[in-house]
């Protein structure tokens, strides 16, 4: 069965949270996740609150003392948050800057790479099923010379596979299963005007994304609030609302050609 649309996959989908996201896409009619990755807790909050109405899920890694915020802000809009917690990233910044150790994990060009087995998707499990939660791998990254490839691209699949209840899908550069879409792929490095950031991050626009390499979810940064710092609000707003109409329209060009 070729189960082509977000809706038709979310009556499907057995997971709670992946359940709730395709909802969400389908209503708001955005298969964008915006990366909210800033140092400052104002400019995170006033990112999220500018972006809200044009995006299904925030990514973020952020300090807890803003989870009541964002908390509320996802009610007010109505998106999903992915907590980012990975520890082999590129180059970006953080709100998490609580300790010297997160802030060495999480910000800045040290990056701790770790390459969790099945036993900690398992740990991570026990915690998150409960709560109704999903979890992502990466099986594929989007900078230049990405060690994620291969070998463990494959482990990554397999290990998705053997805990489907949990694992809901994969952060990677095209579609990891085929077409019964029971995974999620979410893709990094999107970008409509810029091909790279110069430390090895590479872009690739949203109809590349959806309709070439047949992901779902755009994961879109810079390319929308761009350099921090003197931030125009209606400039994000701008930039949110056309990276989400590329990215549907992408989707929509998509279902044309499975028909
Ligand atoms: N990210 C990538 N590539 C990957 C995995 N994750 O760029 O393979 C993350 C980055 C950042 C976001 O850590 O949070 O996606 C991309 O941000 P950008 O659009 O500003 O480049």
């Amino acid at each position: 069965i070729y189960l082509n649309t977000y809706a038709d996959r979310a009556k499907n989908h057995t997971n709670p949270a992946a359940k709730d996201l395709l909802e969400v896409i389908e209503r708001k009619q955005s298969n964008l996740c915006i990366s909210v990755d800033v140092t400052s807790s104002k400019d995170f909050l006033n990112i999220i609150d500018t972006v809200g109405p044009y995006v299904s899920l925030i990514k973020a890694n952020f300090e807890p003392s803003l989870i009541p915020r964002l908390q509320d802000l996802s009610i007010k809009h109505d998106f999903l948050i992915f907590e980012d917690r990975k520890f082999a990233d590129i180059g970006t910044l953080s709100t998490f800057q609580g300790n010297t150790v997160a802030l060495q994990y999480s910000a800045g060009v040290h990056k701790i790479a770790t390459c969790p087995g099945p036993s900690v998707i398992k740990g991570l499990a026990t915690v998150g099923l409960p709560l109704g939660r999903g979890l992502l791998l990466l099986a594929e990254m989007s900078t230049a010379g990405a060690l994620a490839r291969g070998v463990y691209t494959e482990d990554a699949v397999r290990m998705a596979r053997a805990a489907r209840d949990f694992v809901v899908g994969f952060i990677a550069q095209h579609r990891m299963e085929g077409r019964d879409r029971g995974f999620f792929d979410f893709d990094p490095g999107v970008g409509l005007d810029t091909i790279g950031d110069g430390l090895g991050q590479q872009y690739r626009t949203p109809e590349q994304v959806i309709l070439e390499s047949g992901c779902d979810i755009i994961i879109v940064g810079r390319g929308i609030y761009g350099k921090v710092g003197n931030m125009d609000t209606g400039e994000v707003q701008r930039q949110a609302e056309r990276y989400r109409n590329a990215g549907w329209d992408a989707y929509l060009q998509r279902l044309k050609c499975l028909r």
